[in-house]
């Protein structure tokens, strides 16, 4: 049976139960894709998950996970988020949402996926190692990826990424401060065997750079701590694997959680700082 709890966690249970997703590092690979709107992370988070009945990105304000098995039955889970600097959300609900996703990716997320739309690459992207360092910690750049959508434009304008590289010194600086690379995604790719080889090269992409940091998914005692809300919610299924509203009984014995709740609201053009308001309050409860 497919599960939507109040934070769009979607999964079959009999399936999850059976492949022990709660012992993700071992058996899963997590991503969290990440960026600026409108860049293709729902896009490319569907790509990934190859979606059936539902899809990332109906609702563009929410975090999501979904999760498939992969062909070595790993499973492989797919965080979206909302974009950074979205003007339709508040500085609240952004909070919120980014909460809940650092409680989705517990105990962390084996790449941070920084989502780059070629065309519209900016200073805002330019920032956004710095924006991944102020919300997850600095070590967490040794987790991220690029990873360049709209392939298929590239290719009809004839400029791979190493010709980007080449030419665009801000862009060659930003993907060089990613220490796991980069990775091109056509999303609008039709072709169902070339969908699987581009999301194939990028798990395998992503599993040498986990190598790299030790063969670990990336983690801190801020996702250690949001795991706890993300188990008691798993764990309080009734018996037809529905919640009974225990996400917000965990969220409220959660002290990452009740961090975010109690952050200052901020303007919404600063996201960062709201993030990092989230990060400095929990670390006062610790
Ligand atoms: N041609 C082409 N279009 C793409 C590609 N990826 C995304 N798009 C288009 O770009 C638009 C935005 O894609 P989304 O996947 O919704 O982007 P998003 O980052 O999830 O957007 P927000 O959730 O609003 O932040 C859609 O119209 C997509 O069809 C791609 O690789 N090639
Ligand atoms: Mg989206």
């Amino acid at each position: 049976m497919a599960v939507q709890t109040n934070s769009s966690l979607q999964m079959d249970m009999g399936q999850a139960a059976r492949l022990n997703i709660t012992d993700p590092d071992e058996n899963s690979v997590t991503i969290l894709l990440i960026g600026k709107t409108g860049t293709g992370k729902s896009s490319a988070a569907n790509i990934c998950i190859e979606p059936s009945r539902s899809q990332f990105g109906e609702n563009p304000l929410i975090c999501e996970k979904k999760i498939r098995l992969l062909r070595d039955c790993r499973t492989l889970a797919v965080i979206d988020t909302p974009g950074l600097f979205h003007t339709t959300i508040s500085a609240e609900e952004m909070k919120r949402e980014m909460a809940r996703c650092v409680s989705m990716c517990a105990p962390g997320p084996h790449v941070f996926l920084i989502v780059i739309e070629p065309k519209r690459f900016s200073r805002e992207e330019q920032d956004m190692v710095e924006i991944i360092k102020k919300m997850f910690g600095d070590e967490a750049t040794r987790y991220t990826m690029v990873l360049i959508t709209h392939g298929d434009e590239m290719e009809a304008d004839g400029v791979s990424a190493e010709k980007l590289l080449y030419f665009n010194p801000s862009f060659n600086e930003f993907v060089s401060k990613c220490l796991g690379g980069y990775h091109v995604f056509n999303n609008n790719e039709c072709n169902s065997e070339n969908k699987k080889k581009q999301v194939n090269e990028l798990v395998e992409k992503i599993d040498r750079m986990v190598q790299r940091n030790g063969g670990l998914c990336y983690t801190n005692d801020m996702f250690r701590e949001a795991q706890r809300a993300n188990d008691q919610e798993m764990f309080q299924m009734n018996g037809q694997g529905e919640p009974i509203g225990s996400r917000d009984a965990a969220e409220r014995n959660n002290s990452f959680v009740r961090a975010v709740e109690q952050t200052e609201a901020v303007g919404v053009a600063d996201v960062v700082k709201g993030v990092r308001a989230v990060r400095e309050a929990w670390c006062k409860t610790q």
